[in-house]
Order: structure tokens, then sequence, then C-alpha cells
């Protein structure tokens, strides 16, 4: 196959979903930085996401959260289907709250109040009601549980509980539906959280049910922790539910997909590609952005790491897997590296702005957009009225 061939191969199947967060006012704990042209609807939020998909064509649908996009639960989901109508984007992963309202200042699932992780259970059972009346597949799971001293948690009544309430979550799930379940190392708990690993998440996921899968935050890992390492081992017990993507420099930070480390995500890619290759069977894995960005503007941050996402995607579906297998069974050690490396060092560009062509898609989706006038016209009308922060995330 030629390298377009294979560029264009890859990118005909590879989809990315945008969060709702990403393109509205968010901060950290020191402060907010406002943007006028941020959505603070969810008309916005969904015009936003599919102006990106306009000017992509790879990110059909767009993350919800359940505090933030849908206060009226169940009875908010009746906008989504005229949202999805009006700017061509559709719901995807279906996102609860379990750590902004102050019941949950202990924890949800792991909450030692059987009240409060009664009301995280019911919270994540109107979720996945929610995502089946707006057609979503994936209930996603982050828990802010955890303790910040020695000795004030009983870690393994929590594991115990969090176990329970993720068996309870499944049952409420469609044979077609899954639950995504999220791991962190630290933060907002600084002593343990409750979902600290992929080990701990892949445990949990299998109590939880044979419909859950664990979700890889990029984010969410230890500063030199193999990230790729872990997903060949989630790929091989068939528990890779899907990424979040997003980079960061030292701790989980948000920052753009690929802008410290393109190389960690390429390996990244080139295990799901050598796995597909090695299986003949496409992984189904939901990728995701998860980004907020507090001083970039939102919309052109959200195509760069579309396009970075399609980049790195496309380098590793360059890798010769043959000539790799021989090299690794020779323990050929440079030749085997170097075939990565030829991959990595490749330009696409010149094959992902071809193929966009071919696909009736701006070559440069990021000029097309500075050309449109979009972030002009939203930033005046927008731009006028008391702007409010809606989430940390
Ligand atoms: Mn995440």
């Amino acid at each position: 196959m030629s390298l377009n061939d294979r560029v264009y191969h890859a990118l005909d199947t590879f989809r990315i979903e945008l969060p709702s967060w990403g393109f509205a006012n968010t901060g950290t704990r020191f402060g907010k930085f406002l943007q006028p042209a941020a959505a603070s609807t969810l008309d916005e939020k969904f015009s936003d996401a599919g102006q990106v998909h306009a000017l992509t064509g790879v990110c059909p649908t767009v993350a919800l959260h359940v505090l933030w996009d849908l206060p009226d639960g169940l009875g908010s989901a009746a906008d989504i289907a005229r949202l999805s109508a009006r700017f061509g984007v559709r719901a995807g992963s279906i996102n609860p709250n379990l750590f902004q309202d102050q019941e949950y200042k202990h924890g949800s699932f792991g909450n030692p109040d059987p009240a409060v992780r009664e009301q995280a259970r019911q919270h994540v059972l109107d979720s996945v009601a929610i995502a089946g009346a707006v057609g979503s597949r994936d209930v996603s799971l982050w828990f802010a549980d955890g303790s910040n001293y020695p000795g004030t948690a009983n870690i393994r009544r929590r594991r115990q509980w969090f176990a329970e309430s993720l068996q309870a979550s499944h049952r409420a799930l469609a044979s077609d539906q899954r639950l995504l379940v999220e791991y962190k190392p630290f933060e907002p708990a600084f002593y343990h959280t409750d979902i600290a690993d992929w080990g701990m998440a892949l445990l949990l996921a299998r109590a939880a049910g044979p419909q859950a899968r664990v979700l890889v935050d990029t984010g969410h890992h230890y500063l030199s922790q193999n990230i790729e390492q872990i997903v060949a081992w989630l790929l091989a017990e068939g528990m890779l539910g899907g990424f979040h993507f997003n980079d960061r420099r030292y701790a989980d930070d948000d920052l753009t997909l690929g802008s410290i480390d393109p190389y960690q995500v390429f390996r990244i890619f080139h295990e799901i590609r050598a796995y597909a290759h090695d299986t003949g069977a496409e992984p189904d894995i939901a990728y995701m952005v998860d980004q907020s960005h507090n001083l970039k503007g939102k919309i052109e941050a959200m195509i760069q790491t579309v396009c970075v996402a399609q980049e790195l995607y496309a380098k590793a579906a360059l890798v010769d897997h043959a000539a790799l297998a021989v090299a690794q069974q020779r323990a050929d050690l440079v030749r085997a590296e170097g075939i990565l490396q030829d991959a990595f060092s490749t330009d696409v560009r010149p094959a992902i702005r071809e193929w966009r062509q071919a696909r009736k898609l701006p070559a440069d989706p990021q000029q097309a957009f500075r050309d449109s006038g979009y972030l002009e016209r939203i930033t005046r009308e927008r731009g006028s009225r008391a702007a409010g922060v809606s989430s940390y995330a």
C-alpha cells in the first residue's frame, strides 16, 4: 500500500469525540480567565462542536456532562435531538458528576454514608437512562473519591462499596451500552485515590460486569509511566474502552494532545495499530478529547487537537508491521526501533491535506476557521453578556 493509501485508510475510520466542557469557561482552583467567545449554553456548545466537525469531518459526537449540560436530567434529553439536528453533531458519552455536590465531600461510591452512596448510584442510574434517551452508548465514570490523610479512610471497605455500586450501575445498562471506568493517581485527593491506576480500574470494571471497560486518560499517569504498555495490556485483555486525550508536563493539566510529547501519543496509536494487525480485529475504542483550554482560544485549540491526533494516528498507520515482526524476532534492535522512528518522522501533512480535499473538507481546517468569521460573530454575540464559569473540568 502506498503512503497515501495507508493514510487515507487510517483517517477514514478515525473519529474523535469533543467534550462539551472544552468550549465553556473553565479554570483552575487559582483563577478563571473568561473568554468572551466561550459557550455558556448547551446550544452554544453544540454550535461550537458543530463548527469543529464541519471543518474536520471527524468529530460527529460531543461528550456531555450531566450536571453542566443536562440540568433537568432526563427532562433535558429532548433538547439533544433538536440540537443534533440543528448543528450536525450527536450526543456522545454521558458523564455523570459525582464530585461537585456538597454531599460528596468524603466521596461518592466510596462514601462511608450509605445514603450518599445511594444518591451517587441513583445519579449514575439517571445518567444511564439519559444515555438511552439520547442514543449514547457510553456512560463514562470518573471519581474524585479518595482521602487526604493516612488512616482516615478504610481503603478495602471503600473498594467493596465501589464494586457493589458499579455492579448496580451495570445492571441498568441496555445490551448495547457500556460503562467506562476512568482512573487517576491523585487530585483532588492527595493521600489515596480509590481508583488510582489501570489495575484498580481493570479489576473494578471486571467486577462491574461484561459491558464495563477501562478508560485511559493520558494525563492521569505518573510522569515516567509507560502508557503504551498499559494500552497494550488492556487490548490483550479485551478491556480497553476508550481514551481521554490530553497532554501534561507535570500533572493533569489539560494541555493540548501532543503539545509536550507527541512520540508518546504515536506509541499509543502504534500499539493499537499493531494489535489490529496481529489479530485482524479492529478494537472498539472510543477516542475522546478531555481538555479545557483556559488560555488558548477554545475552538482553535480543539481544531489543533483534532489535527494533531489525525497526524499521529496516520503516522502510526505507516509502521511496517511485517518488517517490525521480523526485526523483533531476530532481536535486530536498531532496525526494529528504526521502523517506528521512520514512521514517526514521516511528514504526513501533505497526504492528510489531500485526504481532506478528497472528502470535500477544507485542506487546512485552522485557516478555514480563521477565514470563516465564526469566532468574530460569537465574540460579538456572546461577549456582551456577563460570563459565568460553568465548571473546573
Ligand atoms: Mn478524563
